[in-house]
Formats: structure tokens, sequence, C-alpha cells
């Protein structure tokens, strides 16, 4: 049974939970998307995996609110739950299969049913992902409610430079990858010659928590050579993919964006690391495992390929240990 309420475009509201700490036992059980990437322009079926009910008292009704670019959503029907969507006003007109849109399920409630404390539940729907999407992470804030009225708010966003995994009840978040399409990944600029100078610092990567596609590299770049130089493109066999990222906050939700390169100045040093710009592996071809580590060969303008050891510390790594440094001296030229 489906009832349409109208209401004005939501947003996502920064936490109100900031003050409250969780019992240290709660902080890797938060609500989370079973699949956390997708691709723009499709269909994706969302799995919201909600760990427990309210402390000491079961949930009794749980929102999703749907961000910007999510469009088209449908509940799946729940036993034992009344399932509703609340309609408003998308933030553009959308295209979808030729036919404009421009409101539809902002927000999809259930209620009337039971989730345990000490259970754990899916809430399920699908919706299409815009195309806008691409290279962007999106925010899912779910709230459960309690029969206390001590609701259990994932809302949580990082704000710029916070380690995501810092936040106590983070907002269930999904990545959207651009649709597979090389184009635009030319290597136009590179350079034969070897300015060198670069020299790679404490390069690392966090253990996949569990079985996600996507992973991260950080590293420092130092420059001691006389000219600016650019990292421009990276590879790894542990990835199928590997882009240069940043994170950039938009409307108060922190999106990863695409970027050709990243500068490292002449006599200076640019830190890639968690919350700022970052080596994005999509499409890891097994999870990452503390402890191991992996090639990767970067690629800059003027230096040429360095390939270093990344290794793998824990899902909350903030940095390498430091022991793995790599002179551009022993890089090779590209071609
Ligand atoms: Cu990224």
């Amino acid at each position: 049974m489906t009832t349409k309420t109208l209401i004005a475009a939501l947003t996502l509201a920064a936490s109100t939970m900031a003050g409250l700490s969780l019992p240290a036992s709660d902080a890797a059980a938060h609500a989370s998307l079973e699949t956390g990437q997708a691709t723009a322009g499709s269909m994706y079926k969302a799995v919201m995996r909600i760990p427990h009910g309210c402390e000491g008292q079961p949930t009794i009704a749980l929102t999703i609110d749907l961000p910007e670019g999510v469009i088209a959503a449908k509940p799946m029907p729940k036993p034992g739950w009344k399932v509703e969507t609340v309609w408003g006003a998308y933030g553009k007109t959308y295209d979808y299969y030729g036919t404009p849109m421009s409101e539809g399920v902002r927000q999809i409630r259930w209620s009337g049913g039971s989730l345990p404390d000490d259970f754990f539940d899916e809430f399920v729907f699908r919706a299409r992902l815009s195309a806008d999407l691409a290279d962007t992470t999106v925010a899912f804030a779910t709230t459960q409610f309690c029969p206390d009225g001590a609701d259990v708010a994932w809302t949580e966003l990082a704000a710029p430079g916070q380690d995501p995994h810092d936040l106590t009840r983070p907002a269930p978040i999904l990545t959207v990858a651009a649709k597979q399409d090389m184009t635009g990944h030319g290597h136009a600029g590179m350079q034969v010659a070897q300015a060198g100078g670069i020299v790679v610092e404490a390069p690392f990567a966090r253990a996949s928590a569990g079985p996600v596609k996507n992973g991260a590299t950080y590293l420092t770049l130092k420059n001691e050579g006389g000219e600016p130089d650019r990292l421009i493109a990276a590879r790894a066999p542990v990835a199928d993919r590997l882009e240069l990222h940043t994170h950039l906050h938009e409307n108060g939700v922190m999106k990863m964006r695409h970027i050709d390169a990243i500068v490292i100045p002449a006599g200076g040093m640019t830190m890639l690391k968690p919350g700022g710009d970052h080596i994005m592996m999509m499409g890891l071809k097994a999870p990452l495992k503390e402890g191991n580590s992996f090639p990767l060969t970067l690629v800059f303008e003027k230096a040429g390929e360095i390939t270093v050891d990344v290794g793998i510390g824990g899902a909350g790594a903030m940095q390498g240990r430091g022991d793995n440094s790599h002179h551009g001296t022993h890089g090779q030229k590209k071609h």
C-alpha cells in the first residue's frame, strides 16, 4: 500500500548526532548498502542493511532519503511492514527513457514492523542513477525510529579533510562510477625526457572492508627538481582501472571527482591522503588484505614512470609505515 505526499525537496541535514558517542562494539556495525558501487545511467537495486534495532528496543519504522540524481525509485514490498513513498520535486528535470521527470520519490518510509535490537534486517528499493552522478559519491540518509524517541540517525557526512571512518553514524554511501569509457584519458602530455627529482614516500592502501569493488592508494610525492611535475596516470594489476581523484564538498555532500593530474610544485611536495586527493582503484580483482602489498606504477609528465610497492594497512589506516620510499632515479621512462 503506497501513499504519495508532495513535499519540498529534501536536503541532507548535517548530523545532529555529533554530540553522542556509541560503545565501541557498535562502530563496526553501521547501516550500509549491500552494493556500495554502481554505474551512472543504470538501474540500481539498493539493499539497505540495518545492523541492529534501537538500543535495547526494537526499531519500529525506518526512512531512507534519496539523494539528488537518484530518480524513479520504487520500494520492494516487505512482509510485516507498511511501505510509503514521499514525493517531492527533483533539483532539475531528468530524462527518464525519453520522458522528462521533474519530481518523484524523495523518501521511502517503512513502518508498522519490528526489528528487535539483536536482529538485523534489509530494506530494498530500486532506482535509476542519473548520468549526472558519474564519478561522485552520494549519501542515503537513513533513520531508525524507536519507541522511546531516541532515533538512530545514519546521517553523518564527513567534513572536508575528515576521514569518513571517524564518523559515529555515517550516512550509507554509494560510489557511482562513470560508464566505462576510456576516451579523454589521453596521454598526449607524456614527456620522454626525465626531469627526475620525484620521490615517492610511504605509499599505502587500506584493507577492503568487505567485498567492495573500489579502493584507494595514498602517498607523498616530493619534487626535488627545479621544475613542477604532474602525476597524470597510475596502473596496478590489482584493479581494472585507476583514476586520480579529489574530494569536493557540494551542497553538503562529499563527492569524489576524477581529476586529470596532481601537480607537484618545484622543490615542494604533495600529499595524497584520506579525505583529500587519492589514487582510486576501480574494479578490484580481490579484496585488499591487510599485510599484503601490490605494485603500483605512477606516470609523471616529466619524470616518467616510477613503480612502488604499496603496503596494505588496516581498514582505518591513516598513513603508511614510512619505510618504503622510492626515488625517481630508479623509475623507468615511459616508451
Ligand atoms: Cu576516489
